[in-house]
C-alpha cells in the first residue's frame, strides 16, 4: 500500500512515526471548563491538525523547511472533563513525561490554564525558567468568581511560582485596573505593543531557559476571530510574526498556543493562524 496517498488529517503534517526519534512533540490539551465567556477550546487542537495539511511546510521567511525538524504528534490528552484540578494534574504528569524523555513539548489548548501545570512542570526542570506570555488579557486575577485556578488567573499562579520577575506580559489590553496595577509593578509588563518588549527579553533572556506561551486573542479578532474571549484593538498578525522574528533567545525550551475555539472561528482563519505559528516558531527557535 502507497500511504503517501492518503490524508492524515488526525495528525499534524510531517508528524514521523516513531515517537523515540523525535526531539519535538505536538500535544493537545482539551481542557474549556473555566472560560468566562464562549466555551469550544477544547476542540482547537482538533481544528488545528486539519489545518496543517493546507499549509506549506516550507518558510520562506526563515528559508527553512519543516522537513528539517524531527516532530511526533502524540494527539490530544484524555482529560477528566469538567474537573480542572484533575486535568491539570494529567496534564502536568505529561509535560514531566516528555521533559524526562528529552523532547521539547508544544502544546495546544485549551484554554489558558493548561499553561499553569506545563509550567509546573518546567520550572521542577528549570527553576530559572523566564516565561513569555503574548495575550489581549493579563490573566494576573487572584481569584475568579471564587475559583483560585481559572483562565483569568492562570499567569498570576505562575508568576507567584516561578516570581514576577521572570514572566514577561506583551501585548496585554483588557483586566481590571487591579491587574494592570500588579503587572506595572511586579511583572515586565508591556501592554498593548510588542516591539517595545523586544530589546529588554532579548537582553534578559540571554542564557536562560525560556518557555512562550500564545493566547490567540492577542491579535486583534480581525485575524483570530475563532476564540472565546474576544478584544478589539489588538496587534495584527504581521506584527506578531514580526515581534517573533526579532527575537534572539538562545534556549526555548516550551511553546503553547492557547484559547482556539474553531465553532467560533471564521473560514477556518483561526485554526490557520494557529498550525502557522507551529511552523514559524518551530522553525525559528528549535
Ligand atoms: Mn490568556
Amino acid at each position: 500500500m502507497d500511504f503517501t496517498q492518503f490524508y492524515y488529517p488526525d495528525r499534524f503534517i510531517g508528524s514521523i512515526e516513531d515517537y523515540e526519534k523525535a526531539d519535538i512533540v505536538i500535544l493537545g490539551a482539551p481542557m474549556d471548563y473555566t472560560v468566562s465567556y464562549k466555551a469550544g477550546s477544547r476542540e482547537g487542537a482538533q481544528s488545528v491538525r486539519p489545518a496543517s495539511w493546507a499549509m506549506e511546510t516550507y518558510s520562506s521567511r526563515l528559508d527553512r523547511d519543516l522537513e528539517e525538524l524531527k516532530y511526533f504528534d502524540l494527539g490530544d490528552l484524555v482529560l477528566n472533563m469538567g474537573h480542572a484540578e484533575h486535568s491539570c494534574n494529567i496534564i502536568e504528569n505529561a509535560i514531566s513525561q516528555i521533559l524526562e524523555d528529552k523532547k521539547i513539548p508544544f502544546t495546544y489548548g485549551g484554554e489558558h490554564l493548561i499553561t499553569w501545570p506545563i509550567i509546573k512542570a518546567f520550572h521542577e526542570k528549570y527553576p530559572d525558567l523566564v516565561l513569555i506570555q503574548l495575550d489581549a488579557h493579563a490573566d494576573l486575577r487572584e481569584e475568579f468568581f471564587g475559583e483560585a485556578y481559572s483562565h483569568a488567573t492562570v499567569m498570576r499562579k505562575c508568576a507567584e511560582l516561578i516570581g514576577p520577575d521572570n514572566l514577561f506580559q506583551v501585548g496585554i489590553r483588557s483586566g481590571p485596573r487591579e491587574e494592570f496595577e500588579y503587572g506595572k509593578k511586579y511583572t515586565h509588563f508591556y501592554p498593548y505593543r510588542l516591539e517595545g518588549a523586544i530589546e529588554d527579553i532579548n537582553a534578559f533572556c540571554k542564557g536562560k531557559p525560556v518557555y512562550i506561551t500564545i493566547d490567540i486573542d492577542v491579535l486583534d479578532p480581525a485575524y483570530a476571530p475563532g476564540t472565546g474571549t474576544l478584544e478589539p484593538n489588538g496587534v495584527t498578525s504581521r506584527e506578531l510574526f514580526d515581534f517573533f522574528y526579532s527575537l534572539k533567545l538562545d534556549q526555548v525550551v516550551g511553546i503553547d498556543v492557547v484559547e482556539i475555539s474553531p465553532y467560533h472561528d471564521l473560514s477556518r482563519m483561526t485554526s490557520v493562524m494557529g498550525c502557522n505559528l507551529f511552523r514559524e516558531l518551530a522553525l525559528k527557535f528549535f
